[in-house]
């Protein structure tokens, strides 16, 4: 089966006299135009937490679109059975195309569905560099083919696992994107160090108490060195990389530094 190319976006560099945008703080908002049948689901969970801050303040501009709203039959239907014979429903092109066309949505547009590019922190970081993106959330058993084909630039999926619909998926994309967005998470701590920035995962973090039902805290936290209290977490995120998801450090073979890191700080009992 021969798949038709793509439209093509660009997220990082983009074409036009309107791309330009200064260097420095983000100009203007982030645009995420959303398709779903449960615009309310979203919104509720939208509306909470450092999402709901960041639209109340004007970091974010969210828009729900509910394809029903340009469904054409008294039913508002959406959902038809599919060509071919078989169980469930499929998402019909027609409304989806309509609200589309009738809202013009800030692109790429993507289509979430397990079937889709694994969505990643790399894209996160590629999209919070751009202006903006939308999502179109699957219901039912699927989405009829030529909205994938002919309507969204690309698919996503969040994991390789089977939704009832594209909208916890769609959450999962917004707040991994919107939290990247400068001023949105609660204090001006910039996230370029922690987990999948350098490639790793995050080292073991405590607070107080220093002893807490007789574990303690390394003492190499409590010590002031912030020399060797950095040597420590590298060692440990290493350590952990190493243990837990050795496929992201497959092309990279530690440096010499690193291994003489992980020489230098012994593993802690449940690393
Ligand atoms: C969906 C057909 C869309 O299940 C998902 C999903 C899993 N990972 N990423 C997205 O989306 C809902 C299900 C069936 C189209």
């Amino acid at each position: 089966m021969s798949e038709r190319p793509r439209r093509t976006y660009r997220a990082t560099q983009r074409a036009g006299p309107k791309a330009a945008r200064p260097a420095g703080p983000r100009a203007g908002m982030m645009r995420i135009d959303v398709y779903t049948v449960f615009p309310e689901y979203l919104e509720g969970a939208l509306s909470a937490s450092l999402l709901g801050k960041a639209r109340a303040g004007g970091l974010l501009d969210v828009r729900m679109h509910d394809p029903r709203d340009w469904s054409t039959d008294a039913h508002r239907s959406v959902d038809d059975a599919p060509f071919g014979g078989g169980a469930g429903m499929v998402m019909m092109a027609e409304p989806l195309f309509a609200a589309v066309e009738a809202t013009e949505p800030i692109r790429p547009l993507f289509l979430l569905s397990p079937s889709g590019r694994r969505f990643d922190q790399s894209l996160a970081r590629e999209l919070v560099a751009g202006d903006g993106f939308s999502l179109v959330c699957g219901r039912y058993e699927g989405v009829d083919q030529r909205v994938a084909e002919h309507l969204c630039d690309d698919e996503l999926s969040v994991g390789d696992y089977v939704l009832a619909g594209g909208e916890a998926a769609a959450l999962i994309v917004i707040e991994a994107v919107a939290r990247l967005v400068p001023g949105v998470l609660g204090n001006d701590e910039s996230p370029a160090h922690e987990s999948f920035t350098d490639g790793l995962l995050e080292e073991p973090q405590y607070t107080r108490p220093a002893e807490f039902r007789g574990w303690e805290v390394p003492e190499v936290l409590r010590s002031g060195d912030h020399g060797r209290i950095e040597q420590w977490r590298r060692a440990q995120a290493l350590r952990r990389t190493l243990a837990r998801r050795p496929d992201l450090l497959d092309d990279s073979s530690l440096s010499v530094e690193d291994q003489a890191l992980l020489e230098e700080f012994p593993a802690p009992e449940d690393g």
